[in-house]
């Protein structure tokens, strides 16, 4: 503890939507806050993500902040899916209007955290060496922050240019020219790839797993629904909580069988035309039975097959998992790129990469010679930030050791054994990656903020998840996902694409509105599950 310099009420780590939110609630709280930011700006995935085509999936009407209904009534998005840097404006101009940044350091990775048991702070460490210190921490480093490097043999060695994703260079990309080859057809290389298309002499687009991607529609923003939803914005959002993904739309309720083969596919074409997240919600059971589930994997393979012209290029883009539990991707001419001269799939469950070289990547079958690479891989999701930080919580216990067998929260925002620890929105028991994230950080960063009020107001200065709510929050996100499609399939829900890691299903699947009414009643029971205590 010598070398702590600074002393807050709280840290925050992270300055994406959830850790600007948490500063601006715990500065009204009357608290010392300090925001420490390892990128130069703030906005989080926004920041990083400037690949082309990065937009949101969730319409900007809703992906965005309800705190202020000033900020609410006075932004105005340009199209119904906004683009990348858009948004950034929007967390820019966040930061801007409350004033956010003389709180940020921004450049500064935190190392490491130890909480004191004796003085009930944490000690935190940071990449310039600097040591501050802090009643409460709160980690809003994000649940897909941690860019995912494959262990391709040879990577390294590539002499060429390469990217990830979620790593892109702020000064952009000039791909003309060049041969660019991206591995990976996750969300992030189904919006790219469309772009690096049109540019590149060519893409060869490398395939593990096909991907479902329904179309966005996307388009300039229809100002008269604009006016529609900020005449009664509240009741809109309102509206939207009340639904399963925290998302205005219609979800039906009907199981997909018990209608005719006809009304199944009048059904999907439907939401085919509309786009977008709530195709999923065309009937209720999607997620839940194998059988419906088929139907809707049937049309989107229907799909694909009347848009890709050559038919051994159709059925290589075919997915065979069960739609909707990897996130489904929304896209703007995907499927159709790969009718282009210039763009060759090449499916790596034929012909399987072997290893990376400095003109280019090897695979089973032949040399791939490239000028770049676009690594669209994915992220250490929900974890992969937590684990990168040496996080020791009372009596010196590491998170990483304490979750090696798979990660335990209470609600998604405590873990027992850290006291005065919480996370935003990356907590695994969380609902918070299935639903419309913005609105999902400011529940989760007003119940944090409530926790801390009270305490204030008691003047209590510790508190503890205790094991016993820890293990019945963890048995009960673990028996609303058993009946579901979610945990067969291989995806970042479930850690499978980080070798090693334990193979869990860690978001919470109950429903948002079933969450927060779990939040409120924990709330009003005097924070039940928690310990409190003002031993120091
Ligand atoms: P982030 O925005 O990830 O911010 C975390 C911040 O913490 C980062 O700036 C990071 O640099 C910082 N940080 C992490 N570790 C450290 C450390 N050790 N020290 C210092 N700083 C650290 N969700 C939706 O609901 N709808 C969408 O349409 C949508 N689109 C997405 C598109 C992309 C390309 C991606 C990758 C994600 C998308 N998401 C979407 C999820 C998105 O991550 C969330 O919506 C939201 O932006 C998360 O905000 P956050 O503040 O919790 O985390
Ligand atoms: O990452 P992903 P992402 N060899 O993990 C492949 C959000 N998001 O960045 O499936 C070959 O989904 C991997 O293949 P496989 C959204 O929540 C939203 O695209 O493991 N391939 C897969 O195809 C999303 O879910 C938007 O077989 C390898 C791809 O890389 C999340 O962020 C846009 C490989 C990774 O896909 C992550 O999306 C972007 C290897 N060794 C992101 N390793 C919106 O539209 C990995 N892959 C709003």
């Amino acid at each position: 503890m010598s070398k702590t310099q600074q002393s807050f009420d709280a840290i925050v780590v992270g300055a994406g939507f959830a850790g600007l939110y948490m500063l601006h609630r715990l500065r009204g709280l009357g608290l010392a806050v300090r925001v420490l930011e390892a990128g130069d700006g703030v906005g989080g995935t926004w920041y990083w993500n400037r690949y082309p085509g990065a937009r949101c999936d969730v319409e900007s009407m809703q992906y965005s902040y309800q705190f202020s209904d000033e900020l609410a009534q006075e932004w105005s998005w340009s199209e119904r899916y906004s683009a990348q840097p858009e948004i950034l404006r929007y967390a820019n101009h966040v930061a801007d209007r409350f004033d956010l940044r003389r709180d940020i350091q921004f450049n500064t990775a935190v190392t490491s955290a130890h909480f004191d048991d004796g003085s009930n702070h944490w000690d935190v460490g940071t990449s310039d060496g600097t040591h501050l210190s802090a009643r409460f921490l709160v980690m809003a480093t994000g649940c897909l922050s941690t860019a995912n490097l494959p262990q391709i043999k040879g990577r390294e060695s590539f002499a060429g240019s390469t990217y990830h994703t979620g790593r892109w260079p702020h000064e952009g990309v000039d791909f003309s020219a060049k041969r660019v080859g991206i591995i990976g057809t996750g969300s992030s290389a189904v919006q790219s790839i469309p772009l690096i298309a049109q540019e590149a002499q060519h893409l060869f687009v490398f395939q593990r797993t096909p991907t479902y991607s329904v179309p966005a529609h996307n388009a300039p923003l229809d100002r008269e629904e604009e006016r529609r939803i900020k005449a009664d914005y509240r009741g809109f959002r309102a509206r939207a909580a009340q639904t399963v993904f925290d998302i205005d739309g219609d979800f039906s309720a009907t199981p997909a069988l018990s209608v005719s083969e006809e009304e199944r596919q009048r059904v999907y074409e439907e939401r085919w035309r509309q786009g977008g997240l709530t195709y999923l919600g065309a009937f209720g059971d999607l997620v839940l039975d194998s059988k419906a589930n088929e139907t809707a994997q049937d049309f989107v393979r229907q799909k694909i097959r009347e848009i890709v012209k050559t038919p051994k290029v159709a059925e290589a883009l075919m997915p065979d998992h069960a739609v909707g539990t990897k996130r489904l991707c929304v896209d703007t001419s995907y499927y159709d790129t790969f009718n282009r001269p210039n763009v060759t799939l090449v499916n790596l469950r034929h012909t399987p990469i072997e290893e990376i070289v400095p003109v280019g990547i090897r695979t089973s079958e032949r040399l791939f010679e490239l000028d770049a690479i676009v690594y669209a891989t994915g992220f250490d999701a929900m974890t992969g930030a937590l684990d990168r930080i040496d996080i020791r919580g009372a009596n010196g216990l590491a998170l990483k050791e304490t979750w090696s067998a798979g990660p335990k929260t209470y609600l998604g925002i405590a873990t027992s054994g850290f006291p005065n620890l919480f996370m935003i929105a990356a907590g695994p028991g969380s609902p918070a990656v299935l639903s419309n994230m913005i609105p999902s950080i400011e529940q989760h960063v007003n119940f944090i903020s409530d926790i801390i009020g009270h305490m204030g107001e008691r003047q209590l200065s510790r508190i503890e998840a205790t094991p016993a709510a820890q293990e019945a929050w963890v048995a009960h996100v673990n028996e609303v996902a058993a009946p579901t499609l979610f945990p067969s399939t291989n995806s970042w829900y479930v850690g499978a694409n980080i070798p090693g890691k334990p193979r869990i299903f860690m978001p919470y699947i109950g429903g948002y509105p079933v969450y927060v009414q779990k939040c409120n009643d924990v709330a009003a029971n005097n924070f039940e599950g928690f310990v409190l205590s003002a031993n120091a």
